[in-house]
C-alpha cells in the first residue's frame, strides 16, 4: 500500500476544495461584515450542548426577540469502538457520533465557536444545511489545527437540518462517515403545530444519528485497526466506493441505544424523534407504534403527515416524528431495512413504563398445542 504522509493529505484536501468550490474568499468578508450589523443589540445566550440522544434545554415556544445563541463544537479526532469487534478512527465536534444537536427558534442567530485543537492532524470545517449561503459556511469556517473560528448565521428556515464537516473533495465523505455530522431543530417561533395547525408539545425529545462505516477487514476477515484518520484514509476509501457500509449504526456504535441506555417514556406522553442521517437513505419504522405526526423533509414550515407507519429519511437529512405512547414495553425503533437494523446495527429500544391497555390489545389464548 502507497503510504502518504499527512503534509499531502491536507495538500490534497486543500486543492480539492478550491477545484469543487472555486471561490473567492474576498466576497464572503463583505457578507459577513453585514452580518455583524443584522444581529447587534440583540440578547446574547449560551447554549450548552450535550451529549445525543439528549437535547440541551430549551423552550418549545421562543420567548421575546429573536437571540444570538452561541454554541461551541470542539473537533476531536479519536478512535472509538462501534461494535464488539471494529474500531474507527472517528472525526467528531465534541467527541461523540452524532454531534450534539442544537436547538434554536426560527430568525435565531446562531453563533458558533469552531475549534481544531492542534493535537488533530486535519483541516475541518462545517455546513450547516439550516443556513444560506457559503456552501452553508463551510467556506468561512475552514480551521486547520491549533486554529479556531466563529460563524454566525441567522436560521431563517423552520425544521430539523443536518450540519456536517465537509473539507473538500474526497475528504467530505471521508469525514462524515467517520462520525463528523450532526443536527439542529429550528423551531417555529409559537412551537410546533399538529396537521390541523393546532399547537403540540412534546413530553420529552430524543435525538438519533444514524451512521453508516466503512471499516476496512484483513484477508481472515477481522477488522483493520489503525493508528490515525490519516493512516485509515486510503483503505476505508476502498471500501466507501463499494458503497457497502460494514456497520449502520445509531448514535455512534451498535447497541448504543439498548439496554442501560435505552430511550425511556411513560405511557401517555408524546415523544419527539429527531433522526438524522448524513449520507445515506433510511427508513425508521417504531414497532408498536406509528409515525402519529411525521415532518417529512424535516420541514416545519409544512403540515407534519399522520400516522405513518415507517417514513423516510432522504440521505443529507434529519427528519422529526412524534409519536404518543400508548402501551408499555418495549418498543423497538429502526431502520427498517431489516438487514440494516438487525445485521448491521441501525436498531434502538425505548423502555416505556406504564399500565397495559387491554382494549388495544389482548392475547385471547396462549400460544399452546393445536387444538388444545
Ligand atoms: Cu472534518
Amino acid at each position: 500500500m502507497k503510504k502518504t504522509t499527512r503534509r499531502q493529505f491536507i495538500k490534497a484536501a486543500a486543492l480539492t476544495t478550491a477545484a469543487v468550490t472555486g471561490a473567492s474568499e474576498r466576497w464572503y468578508v463583505a457578507a459577513n461584515a453585514h452580518a455583524a450589523t443584522e444581529s447587534g443589540g440583540l440578547k446574547r445566550v449560551v447554549q450548552k450542548l450535550v451529549k445525543p440522544p439528549f437535547l440541551p434545554e430549551h423552550d418549545q415556544v421562543a420567548r421575546g426577540k429573536p437571540k444570538v445563541v452561541q454554541v461551541r463544537l470542539v473537533i476531536k479526532e479519536k478512535e472509538i469502538a462501534i461494535s464488539d469487534d471494529a474500531t474507527v478512527q472517528a472525526m467528531t465536534f465534541n467527541g461523540s457520533v452524532p454531534a450534539p444537536i442544537m436547538v434554536v427558534h426560527q430568525d435565531d442567530y446562531v453563533e458558533l465557536t469552531l475549534v481544531n485543537p492542534k493535537t488533530n492532524m486535519l483541516m475541518h470545517n462545517i455546513d450547516f444545511h439550516a443556513a444560506s449561503g457559503a456552501l452553508g459556511g463551510a467556506e468561512l469556517t475552514k480551521v486547520n489545527p491549533g486554529q479556531e473560528t466563529v460563524l454566525r448565521f441567522k436560521a431563517t428556515r423552520a425544521g430539523v437540518f443536518v450540519y456536517h464537516c465537509a473539507p473538500g473533495g474526497v475528504m467530505i465523505p471521508y469525514h462524515v462517515v467517520s462520525g463528523m455530522n450532526g443536527a439542529i431543530m429550528v423551531l417555529p417561533r409559537d412551537g410546533l403545530k399538529d396537521a390541523n395547525g393546532r399547537p403540540v408539545r412534546y413530553d420529552r425529545a430524543y435525538y438519533i444519528g444514524e451512521q453508516d462505516f466503512y471499516v476496512p477487514r484483513k484477508k481472515n476477515g477481522e477488522y483493520k485497526k489503525y493508528n490515525s484518520v490519516v493512516e485509515a484514509l486510503a483503505d476505508t476509501v476502498g471500501v466507501m466506493r463499494t458503497l457497502l457500509p460494514s456497520h449502520v449504526v445509531f448514535n455512534g456504535a451498535v447497541g448504543a441505544l439498548t439496554g442501560k441506555t435505552a430511550l425511556k417514556a411513560r405511557a401517555g406522553e408524546r415523544v419527539l424523534f429527531i433522526h438524522s442521517q448524513a449520507n445515506r437513505d433510511s427508513r425508521p419504522h417504531l414497532i408498536g407504534g406509528h409515525g402519529d405526526l411525521v415532518w417529512n423533509g424535516g420541514s416545519f414550515s409544512d403540515r407534519p403527515a399522520t400516522n405513518l407507519e415507517t417514513w423516510f429519511i432522504p440521505g443529507g437529512t434529519a427528519v422529526a416524528m412524534m409519536h404518543k405512547f400508548v402501551q408499555p414495553g418495549l418498543f423497538v425503533y429502526l431502520n427498517h431495512n431489516l438487514i440494516e437494523a438487525v445485521l448491521l446495527g441501525a436498531a434502538a429500544h425505548v423502555i416505556v413504563e406504564g399500565t397495559w391497555d387491554n382494549d388495544l390489545m389482548t392475547q385471547v389464548k396462549k400460544p399452546g398445542a393445536i387444538g388444545g
